[in-house]
């Protein structure tokens, strides 16, 4: 296997593998929760965040929910992906357009660099639930753009490169609720504003992954295809259980599924997944990965209240995913 367009990044957060997981090439940061849920002045939980490398060093979008149990998401930087200096203050965009509506609320954050900088896509509240879309070139200034999908849809992920002449994203039309079903759907557009051309991708199937799935941070593109991180959920006696795998997707046509695992990688298991202000969560919205050596480094929410790492090497999660079918 070989990474595709992936850059060199030595300081990548990174902890050699002590304690293999039964069953997963995945392990976890010994020092996890690495970011917690009071880091900010008013922040009630952090998770579900978005780290990119930035300038040698890395830099964020978080989703900080208050103590008065406000959803946003707000900036943030780091020198080495552990130690974090997140804003007090949540993101203020620029509006592309001044009739561009305001957002209820804004969550679950996904940042990825494409072209010339970076976009970062949540979880929008415009009469419901749907997907916001901005950028920003420095972390600094932030704009927002149209919302690509109309209410209800959660869980927008951009693709690093534009697939053919277009832009590429999966999401997840939903309801106005907490959801009981969800599968991941493909789009593209020329211009980030008009969404077309609605491929099925994925649906739910059995197990961890019986209710709903969702991306989780941007698809890696590798010579064996887009290794695309997802959550699932399972719906047990005690409410919504979130695990998370990986599955390949074919590079040109990426709602054509290559391989998909019957297993999860991760799974709520450690006393900071099975606890907080939603138990049993585990739900991955970023990924670095070093070009040179394939080590991956993925930032989880846990428990929808603070932020958990793992670690592992991409050709062997990619080997997994096949043999695991
Ligand atoms: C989803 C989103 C996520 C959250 C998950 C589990 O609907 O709200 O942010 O992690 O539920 O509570």
């Amino acid at each position: 296997m070989k990474l595709i367009h992936a850059e060199s990044l030595p300081n990548i957060p990174w902890e050699d593998l002590k304690i293999p997981l039964r069953d997963s090439p995945l392990w976890r940061y010994s020092g996890n929760p690495v970011i917690r849920r009071d880091l900010t002045k008013h922040s009630n939980s952090i998770f579900n965040s978005a780290v990119v490398p930035f300038k040698g060093q890395f830099a964020g979008v978080f989703r900080c929910d208050d103590t008065a149990r406000r959803m946003n998401i707000h900036g943030g930087r780091s020198a080495d992906g552990y130690n974090w200096k997140i804003e007090d203050e949540p993101i203020r965009f620029i509006k592309s357009d001044p009739e561009l509506p305001d957002s209820d609320y804004k969550y679950d954050p996904r940042v990825v660099f494409v072209e010339d900088r970076y976009y970062v896509i949540w979880c929008n509240g415009y009469h419901g639930a749907c997907i916001g879309m901005g950028y920003t070139f420095d972390f600094e200034k932030f704009y927002q753009l149209e919302n690509p999908f109309m209410p209800f849809n959660r869980n927008g992920v951009l693709f690093p490169r534009k697939i053919g002449k277009n832009f590429a994203i999966l999401s997840r039309p939903s309801d106005s609720g907490h959801t009981p079903f969800g599968d991941i759907i493909y789009s593209e557009s020329p211009d980030l504003t008009f969404w077309g051309k609605h491929r099925h991708v994925m649906s739910p199937t059995e197990g961890w992954q019986s209710t709903k799935i969702g991306a989780g941070p941007a698809p890696i593109e590798t010579d064996e295809g887009w290794l695309l991180f997802y959550h699932g959920v399972l719906f047990s006696c005690n409410g919504f259980v979130y695990a998370f795998s990986a599955a390949l997707l074919d590079l040109d046509k990426p709602w054509k599924v290559i391989a998909r695992p019957k297993p999860y990688l991760i799974s709520p298991q450690e006393l900071y997944e099975l606890a907080g202000d939603v138990p049993n969560v585990t739900f991955p919205c970023a990924a670095l990965v070093d070009g040179d050596t394939n080590r991956i480094a993925i930032y989880y929410g846990c428990a929808d209240t603070v932020t958990g790492l793992v670690f592992g090497k991409v050709d062997e999660i990619v080997d997994w995913v096949k043999k695991n079918q």
